[in-house]
């Protein structure tokens, strides 16, 4: 059988949904890793008609069957990931499934990833039980980096929402982490990281929008320039660039564009900083 690695590119999985429409998980993840250089393989966890953020009426598939064939075939033919990056899950199930393909996949250079999506302004999405967030927490353990918003961090440390994004950070237990969506001066929001042991700040201004799929644009951005040799910090604040771009876009093309970012802009424009 011919090998499937050795092919001078960067490989990373990305275990997460497919929505086909609304610009998040998948359908943003894939064609910013691609557009990074690397190659990106697809495992999904559900696919959706739309995501579940603002339209009625949404289809989904579980895809738990599927993702346990599909990760036995990758066996078989002995592929190899520089990257496992995972991000939304329908159960706690495929939490499970995740961490035993970190441990047979994850070699000593794999970067692991997981943005623990959970909730957000302050609560847990309805689709989740507590379980699913105790899942979550045994997955952070095994990740290198993790990119909870605020209200996520809250949640898997078990903090109140009230207490300082400060000591929430300082609770978070996996080596490196970045907290998104932390308010900050007037009119800004921005990032509160630590990263290597040192905890770094990246302000962005806030524009009043409502705004969906901004962790997925952000940790997929952050998971290209890691992949491409970029420091921490350096790809902090790149990756950070990149979204703030983004979201500019998307501020110009309202009303219409309310369910996701316009990446593709940026991915296309020559002011795409990634
Ligand atoms: O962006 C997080 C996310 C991922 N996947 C699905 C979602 C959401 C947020 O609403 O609905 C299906």
């Amino acid at each position: 059988m011919k090998s499937v690695n050795d092919t001078g590119m960067k490989r990373a999985a990305l275990i997460n949904d497919l929505s086909c429409l609304g610009k998040c998980s998948l359908s943003v993840a894939l064609p910013i890793l691609s557009a990074a250089g690397v190659e990106a393989v697809a495992l999904p966890t559900a696919i959706l008609s739309t995501h579940t953020g603002g339209f009625d009426g949404y289809v989904m598939r579980d895809m738990t069957e599927e993702m346990q064939a599909f990760i036995a075939h990758w066996q078989r033919i002995g592929v190899h990931f520089d990257c496992i990056y995972t991000g939304f899950f329908s159960s706690v199930r495929q939490i499970e499934i995740a961490r035993q393909v970190i441990q047979d996949f994850a070699q000593e250079d794999t970067l692991v990833l997981v943005d623990p999506v959970l909730g957000d302004n302050g609560r847990l999405y309805g689709c989740f039980s507590p379980d699913y967030v105790q899942e979550m927490r045994a997955l952070c353990k095994l990740a290198h980096i993790i990119t909870p918003n605020l209200t996520e961090a809250a949640l898997l440390t078990g903090s109140s929402p009230d207490d300082s994004p400060e000591a929430i950070l300082s609770r978070l237990e996996t080596p490196n982490a970045v907290i998104t969506s932390v308010p900050g001066g007037e009119n800004e929001i921005g990032y509160l990281a630590r990263l290597n042991g040192r905890v770094l700040r990246v302000h962005k201004p806030k524009l009043s929008l409502e705004l969906h799929g901004c962790g997925d644009v952000f940790a997929s951005a952050l998971c290209a320039q890691l992949l491409n040799d970029q420091p921490l910090p350096d790809a902090l604040q790149k990756a950070a660039d990149f979204c703030d771009g983004c979201i500019r876009k998307t501020a110009q093309r309202q009303p219409g564009h309310w369910y996701g970012l316009a990446f593709e802009d940026m991915l296309k424009g020559q002011d795409n900083p990634t």
